[in-house]
């Protein structure tokens, strides 16, 4: 079998699993599953002019190879280009892009630099595997410096309609180093779709069945490849001694009998707003739920230098504080929000200890909190599931309670529902959502993007 060699923009610890996100358990488990190189950004960043070394560590089977960003690279092309125009034109938000000329040139560098670094690392038989909108052109550099070895893409986050990828400077360039992958894996159907209309309706390309697509004089193939999560390992991380004394201390110190739990990173695409928002209308609609329904709102802090993450986080603190100075008293508390980071294990615990989940960003590729909270269950009294129609996961859990994140009226109904649903139709439900999931889960997604990747199939248009 051929060497492994992921990378993406960030490379986790995988020595600290309590502060690993979805996406580094399942990056992890593929690494782990058949050894490999992980190449990508330590998070550090440095002066100008500074040379530094990549960072090597090697631990079993898996080689990590990091470096740090200097200043300029990272305004230019982290917080530049990927963060204040790819991140927000995919995810349909134009109103919050901006772009600067200098942004394209840092994207183009850095990914240049990339490909530079990783070069003495890799073997002429490796397969390649990049990750996310961060490193688009990173295959188009890799062949100029002469790779021909299969080089896969995957993409995080949505992929918008053509009109909508418009308003990003250089998109017909973007697309045309998608081109130089072997493979492009997209989230959800509504992704690829949205992809086949910009290759077959703008540039006249070819699109075969199975994906294999003929544009811009190159040839490559386009599926969809809904991530998962370890569902197994989640589970277990819900049900140890540990959660079990964490959920009973909830229990006793929060008197509201109803717990509902929202967890995700600080960002815009997430709706927090009209979240908080619509637990607000709950409260005044239905006031028999005062005093005896929460909600905790975890928002770890993210891209706090971008000025869009800014304003979103003073808006979630008037708005929770707000809510607060309404409807309070002495011994209860509606809204606890927190804008820091908790360990993996005790959000397992929450999860689990939460009778209502709420999963409602205007715009997520695929969304793993969703996954993570249906994992961590009792399948004899679960909670209930409230997701967004415009993430990606709701094209897989359709047994959740389906809501536009747009419409405050009637997110606060979907939570008096879940409040009252009797336990036969949540344990339907449940049963149904989880057998989705580990049917979908992290190592489904990563064995059936690398065996496209690694197949003879690929790229032949019919
Ligand atoms: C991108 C796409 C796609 C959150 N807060 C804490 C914490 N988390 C963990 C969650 C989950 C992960 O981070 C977040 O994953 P999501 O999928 O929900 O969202 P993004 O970070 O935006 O990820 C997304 C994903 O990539 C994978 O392809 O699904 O659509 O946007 O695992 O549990 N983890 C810890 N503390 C926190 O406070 N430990």
């Amino acid at each position: 079998m051929s060497r492994l060699v992921v990378v993406s923009n960030r490379v986790a610890d995988l020595s600290n699993p309590s502060q690993a996100d979805g996406l580094a358990v399942g990056l992890g488990d593929a690494l782990a599953a058949r050894g490999g190189l992980w190449f990508g950004w330590d998070g550090n960043v440095v002066k100008q002019g500074t040379r530094v070394a990549p960072n090597v560590t090697t631990s079993g089977d898996i080689t990590t190879v990091t470096l740090p960003m200097t200043v300029k690279d990272y305004d230019e092309f982290y917080a530049g280009y990927s963060n204040a125009v790819l991140w927000p034109v995919f995810h349909y938000r134009l109103d919050l892009e901006h772009f600067e000329e200098q942004y394209l040139r840092g994207y183009k560098r850095v990914n240049s630099k990339f490909a530079d670094a990783l070069k003495p690392f890799l073997k002429d038989d490796d397969i390649i595997w990049v990750h996310d909108y961060h490193l688009i052109p990173l295959a188009a550099e890799l062949r100029k410096r002469g790779f021909r070895q299969r080089i896969g893409f995957f993409l995080h986050i949505p992929f918008p309609p053509p009109d909508i990828l418009a308003a990003a400077p250089q998109h017909e360039w973007l697309v045309s180093c998608l081109m130089d992958f072997d493979l492009i894996g997209f989230q959800t159907k509504g992704d690829l779709t949205n992809f086949r209309h910009y290759i077959v309706d703008q540039l006249k390309g070819q699109w075969s069945n199975g994906g294999a697509i003929a544009a811009y004089g190159k040839r490559t193939t386009a599926q969809c490849f809904p991530i998962g999560i370890n569902v197994e390992n989640f589970r277990d991380m819900s049900r140890t001694e540990q959660a079990d004394e964490q959920i009973a201390f909830l229990q006793r110190r929060l008197i509201a009998r109803t717990h509902i739990i929202g967890v995700e990173r600080l960002d815009y695409t997430k709706g927090l707003p009209s979240r908080l928002k619509a637990f607000s209308r709950l409260l005044e609609k239905y006031p028999d739920n005062i005093k005896r329904v929460s909600l905790m709102q975890i928002a770890s802090p993210s891209r706090e230098q971008v000025e869009a993450y800014i304003d979103i986080k003073e808006e979630l603190e008037a708005l929770s504080g707000k809510i607060n100075g309404t409807f309070a008293d002495f011994d209860w508390t509606p809204v606890r929000y927190m804008n820091r980071s908790v360990p993996r294990d005790i959000l397992a615990a929450l999860f689990r200890g939460s009778q209502v989940g709420l999963v409602t960003p205007l715009r997520d590729g695929m969304n793993l909190v969703a996954k993570e909270y249906v994992a961590a269950q009792d399948d004899d009294n679960p909670g209930v599931l409230i997701l967004s129609e415009f993430v990606g996961a709701a094209e897989q859990m359709q047994e959740a309670l389906i809501v536009n994140p747009y419409n405050v009226e009637q997110m606060a109904e979907a939570m008096q529902r879940a409040i009252t649903m009797p336990l036969e139709e949540r344990v339907e439900r449940q049963a149904a959502l989880l057998k989705t999931i580990r049917a979908y889960d992290a190592r489904h997604w990563q064995q059936s993007f690398l065996e496209l990747l690694g197949s003879p199939r690929i790229g032949l248009v019919a």
